[in-house]
């Protein structure tokens, strides 16, 4: 049996469940995945039988309960430091956090206006307001790779080299792009985009939410 057990809201919909799920199957941490399907009338009680936020995602680790996403991510780096989550180079992890939070404290008109929707891709919708967050998310991303991810040592191909949580942190507005875009990108951080969505962990949770869209509607995040 595993040590952890991750809880997790729909794969389609449950965009703050895909980043540590994500953080956990790219850094090889093994896992137990309990899901449990959001806006139905069973959920907040399922919920609150793990998670003291009533929120997921929720990292159970013995008799510890984790809450909140990024501090998951956090617990995560702490626990298995050989997984090396944040960057090595202390200016680069100050900037992989700033960006983490950033994300995690912001794009409230990106998260509400282009709700996670994993299985549909190409809907061309592009709603006004949105200007803003994604001019702001398209310089993080190109930013990053060019001041730290192209310079780092072994030259991986993530937004600090190799995967960290900042990239974890992006994941779900890849799959936003895709659902509702196309997003003119500069170059570096459409060529981070497009590897982001080939990972095969991404395609596993992809699959994940196609199957459940499938079996039910889709609602919203
Ligand atoms: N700040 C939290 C947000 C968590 C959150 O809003 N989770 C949603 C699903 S993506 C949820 O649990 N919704 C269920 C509910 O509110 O009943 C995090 O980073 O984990």
């Amino acid at each position: 049996m595993d040590r952890l057990t991750l809880i997790i809201g729909d794969k389609n919909l449950s965009s703050w469940s895909l980043r540590p799920w994500l953080a956990m199957k790219q850094a090889a941490i093994s896992f137990t995945e309990r899901k449990i399907f959001l806006d139905r009338p069973e959920t907040k009680a399922e919920i609150a039988g793990y998670s003291p936020s009533g929120r997921v995602p929720c990292l159970i680790d013995g008799d510890l309960a984790i809450w909140d996403s990024l501090s998951i991510l956090e617990y995560l780096a702490d626990q298995f430091p050989g997984k090396h989550l944040w960057p090595a180079d202390a200016q680069a992890r100050a900037i992989a956090r700033s960006v983490a939070a950033e994300m995690h404290s912001g794009f409230a008109d990106l998260r509400n206006l282009w709700p996670m929707n994993f299985a549909r891709e190409g809907m061309r919708h592009r709603p006004v307001g949105l200007d803003r967050d994604i001019g702001r998310i398209s310089e993080i991303w190109e930013t990053a790779r060019r001041d730290y991810g192209e310079t780092a040592k072994g030259g991986g191909p993530f937004l600090f080299g190799d995967f960290s949580i900042a990239d974890a942190m992006y994941a779900p507005v890849v799959s936003r792009f895709a659902t509702y875009g196309p997003v003119k990108l500069p170059p570096r951080a459409a060529q981070w985009c497009d590897m982001l969505r080939a990972l095969p962990a991404m395609r596993e949770w992809g699959a994940g939410a196609k199957e459940e869209t499938e079996t039910s509607p889709a609602g919203s995040d």
